[in-house]
């Protein structure tokens, strides 16, 4: 077959030939009930009937691999698509550098390459079961098309991963199969494995905070991913790059136009002070420093989603070949960090400090710094936006040290600017730095469904181009209740 072009005659469309792999399409076919089953309980709450216009993967071929079309979402051909295997590619990093990827898993790393493949898949449904609500409340049925096509993708990388399982890793992937669809997101006895994926995502913004800020934590992970020896992790991962850019892109216009909106607001109103919060809530729009805690907040969960800044399971993720770093290739050194030292900050004596440590073993920090800058480039233009409009405010990325729950930092209280601050202080000024429950009133209060062809909630502005280049009142939803 083309591996470009995906097969869609068997009940579970792909391009890795499952029809002549009767063993693995038999076990995903037993699987499929039980998914569908999940999305049906767990999925986008309402809206199951209506015609949604969604973007399906007919290629893997980066020049045009989607089509455009109303689909009911149970209906959506959720499938399994590697990128195309390059020809003799060797392992990029680590023990194994330069020797031929792995086709099949190579036995002593076994356990290891399950345990990262089953958090990836862990985090795929969790992000549905956190977005469920939100249908129920779309800005506008531009938005409510955006948020069903990440979560039918999320769907499709949970899918990704568990063709993996199924494939690789016999009765105990089926296990592990069968456990992603069991926990559940911010469940007490059975939650899902990752912090950030257990905490609620209550409104529009944090969707958009979390699509800017957590899926850009998928991207980095996916990243590192990619550059495994196990071949078919890494073609796994480069196809849901493809898809997760979407994601990104959501989350990064959907504050965009939040905060064009709140600017546009306060200049027609004559307010010039940005920070004036009573007087700009009054508008009907979010103000600007309850962007930036909201900011806070979900930059922080993502920045635990790293693991601890040194750790050694990051470094025999490293050694074995399995985890490389974020554009491996791209990398000029011996690639197996044999003596290298990368700078890590830590906490020396109740003194955050940077310290030399082995490359190696500082993997997660050099990933997460590769991370935090990644994530500026947004924070660039939604501050061009507030100096456009003329506002003498700029919404930036906290210290490292704020806000944490995992690594170096996890013990202490910090301000957003990295001070060190006692238990007490923290507990009188954390409603300064994070949303609190009166700010996350006032947003619910703002949360009314707007489903006419091309009309927007008040709160946000229009996009500047439509999806698949539809006209402004295209109707992106077919609402059937
Ligand atoms: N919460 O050595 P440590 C995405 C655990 S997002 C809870 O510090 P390590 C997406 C850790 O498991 C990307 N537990 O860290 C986005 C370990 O436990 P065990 C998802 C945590 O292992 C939006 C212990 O602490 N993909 O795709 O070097 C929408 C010590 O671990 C956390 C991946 O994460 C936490 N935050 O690194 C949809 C890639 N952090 O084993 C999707 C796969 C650490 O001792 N995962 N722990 O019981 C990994 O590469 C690594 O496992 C981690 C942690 C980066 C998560």
């Amino acid at each position: 077959m083309n591996i470009m072009n995906v097969d869609y005659s068997t009940k579970i469309p792909n391009n890795v030939d499952l029809a002549s792999d009767r063993q693995v399409l038999k076990a995903l076919e037993g699987w499929h009930p039980g998914y569908i089953d999940w999305w049906n309980d767990m999925g986008p709450e309402g809206f199951q009937q209506s015609l949604v216009y969604l973007r399906t993967a007919y290629s893997v071929d980066p020049r045009g691999w989607a089509k455009f079309d109303y689909v009911k979402m149970p209906d959506y051909r959720w499938g399994v698509l590697l990128a195309p295997q390059e020809d003799n590619r060797t392992i990029p990093f680590g023990e194994h550098y330069g020797e031929p990827a792995w086709q099949e898993v190579p036995g002593e790393y076994r356990a290891m390459l399950r345990r990262l493949i089953v958090i990836q898949g862990d985090t795929e449904p969790a992000s549905v079961e956190q977005q469920r609500h939100l249908g129920k409340t779309a800005p506008s049925l531009y938005d409510m098309r955006n948020l069903f096509q990440v979560n039918v993708e999320e769907g499709r990388h949970l899918w990704a991963m568990v063709y993996l399982l199924q494939k690789y890793f016999g009765r105990d992937g089926r296990e592990e199969a069968d456990d992603l669809l069991r926990r559940r997101s911010g469940d007490a006895d059975s939650p899902r494995m990752l912090g950030a994926f257990n905490e609620a995502t209550p409104d529009w913004l944090s969707f958009f905070m979390f699509t800017y800020f957590t899926d850009r934590d998928g991207k980095m992970q996916l990243h590192s991913l990619a550059q495994s020896g196990f071949d078919p992790l890494s073609r796994t991962c480069r196809f849901m790059l493809t898809e997760e850019a979407h994601h990104m892109f959501v989350g990064e216009t959907g504050i965009s136009r939040i905060v064009q909106r709140t600017c546009e607001a306060m200049r027609d109103a004559g307010i010039s002070d940005p920070t004036d919060i009573a007087k700009v809530r009054a508008l009907g729009v979010i103000d600007l420093p309850t962007i930036q805690k909201k900011l806070n907040l979900h930059y922080t969960l993502s920045l635990d989603l790293f693991g601890s800044e040194v750790s050694t399971n990051a470094a025999n993720a490293f050694n074995a070949g399995i985890k490389g770093r974020y554009h491996e290739t791209q990398i000029e050194d011996d690639h197996r960090l044999t003596s290298a030292t990368y700078p890590v900050l830590k906490l020396v004596d109740g003194v955050i400090k940077r310290v030399d440590e082995p490359a190696l073993t500082a993997l997660n920090m050099r990933l997460r710094d590769d991370y935090s800058q990644d994530c500026v480039k947004g924070l660039l233009r939604w501050n061009k936006v507030i100096t456009t409009a003329g506002y003498d405010f700029q919404l930036a990325l906290p210290h490292v040290a704020f806000h944490r729950a995992i690594g170096e930092f996890k013990g202490v209280h910090a301000t957003p600017e990295g001070l060190l601050i006692d238990g007490a202080t923290w507990a009188r000024r954390k409603d300064d730095w994070l949303p609190s429950t009166d700010d996350g009133d006032f947003i619910a209060s703002l949360m009314q469904p707007v489903s006419d062809p091309g009309a927007y909630a008040p709160w946000i502005a229009a996009p500047k181009v439509g999806i698949d280049n539809k006209p402004g009142d295209f109707e992106y939803v077919k609402i059937e209740t």
